[in-house]
């Protein structure tokens, strides 16, 4: 714990390297390896999908999963850490080429429900209530392929069957206005909280940010952050950074936009974030060029930046600010906050 906030990151965030052009640039790293390097580098807890605890899922049983997952529990409590969170892998089987919960496919739906439910019951193993929904596939590829009233229904029945399936479980749906699909049912939290509402226990549904999500969006992340806070419903964080809208970059935190950053720490600070137990988690990659022995640097550093930013944030003259918005002086306000920044 550094500067009161709690950190995570999941085994994927060191990654090999591979983009849709060429193949991988560095070896991939045992789930042991990453737990060392997570330990050491300060961070609390782990961020799992399904098969990150359990690998090969699709061909096990229910007793043979929950027995994986005791042993998971047993490596995470060695290491003196948690899980934080556990993400069914929704978007690699064959099952859902064409999504899962909002299949066209009654069977790819019923495929998706169920390795939700086994994803619960894992996170019960690991004493994990909170259950992260990316909705990679819940979209389409061309709008006339879905019809998006019934795609919201199918999300709210699925969401329901795991809520009635657990009752500790915490769904924090994670929004993404598109890739892997053109258009995602899900974009922001605003859809994310909606959703909550028509659920049937709405208490249990929240939400997870990511900022490059939220640029991808074409929206400011400190205002997703504040807009899901004012709600209760910010039950985890994905921060990163993204150039402009392309592809989901998942650059270490505050590398294309200082000032974005800033604002996000900001809005944590001014809702009390930290106090409410929920994790930071850094949902970073390495760029594909990073050599072998940097392949953990982009997570460093996204914590380094973090705990500076925090500073930044808490030696801000609120006062003086509040002066020239009372002055109408935004061009002041503009100055005083790149000059902040900067440092002496
Ligand atoms: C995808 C993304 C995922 C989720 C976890 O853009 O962010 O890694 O965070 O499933
Ligand atoms: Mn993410």
């Amino acid at each position: 714990m550094q500067a009161g906030y709690r950190f995570s990151i999941g085994p994927w965030n060191i990654s090999e390297g591979a983009d849709p052009y060429g193949p991988t640039t560095r070896a991939p790293k045992s789930f042991d390896w990453k737990l060392g390097k997570f330990k050491a580098a300060g961070f609390d807890a782990v961020m799992f999908h399904d098969d990150d605890v359990v690998p090969d899922i699709d061909g096990k049983s229910a007793e043979q999963i929950k027995k994986e997952a005791r042993e998971m529990k047993k490596k995470l409590g060695d290491a003196g850490m948690f899980a934080e969170i556990v993400a069914p892998r929704l978007w690699f089987s064959p099952n859902t080429i064409d999504g899962a919960y909002t299949s066209n496919d009654p069977k790819a739906r019923q495929y998706a429900i169920d390795r939700s439910l086994r994803t619960i019951d894992i996170g019960a193993e690991l004493d994990c209530d909170l259950i992260v929904l990316w909705l990679a596939r819940e979209g389409t590829y061309l709008r006339e392929s879905k019809d998006g009233r019934r795609s919201v229904e199918l999300i709210v029945e699925a969401v329901d069957k795991m809520l009635a399936h657990n009752p500790k479980a915490r769904i924090a749906i994670e929004p993404k206005p598109n890739e892997p699909m053109d258009h995602a049912y899900i974009p922001t939290i605003g859809h994310a909280l909606a959703v909550a509402q028509l659920c049937s226990d709405p208490k249990r549904v929240g939400g997870l940010i990511e900022t490059a999500h939220c640029i991808l969006a074409g929206l400011d992340p400190a205002d997703e952050i504040d807009f899901a806070m004012a709600f209760g419903k910010l039950w985890s964080l994905h921060l990163n950074d993204q150039n402009g809208l392309k592809f989901d970059q998942d650059k270490p935190f505050g590398s294309a936009n200082l000032r974005v950053a800033f604002n996000q720490i900001r809005a944590l600070e001014r809702n009390g974030y930290a106090k409410t137990g929920a994790c930071v988690a850094f949902d970073v990659h390495s760029f594909r060029a990073t050599k072998e022995e940097h392949c953990f640097d982009h997570a460093t550093n996204s914590m380094r930046t973090f705990v500076k930013l925090v500073e930044r944030a808490r030696s801000f003259d609120e006062k003086a600010a509040q002066k020239l918005v009372a002055d109408r002086n935004y061009q002041a306000l503009d100055q005083m906050v790149i000059e902040h920044l900067l440092g002496k």
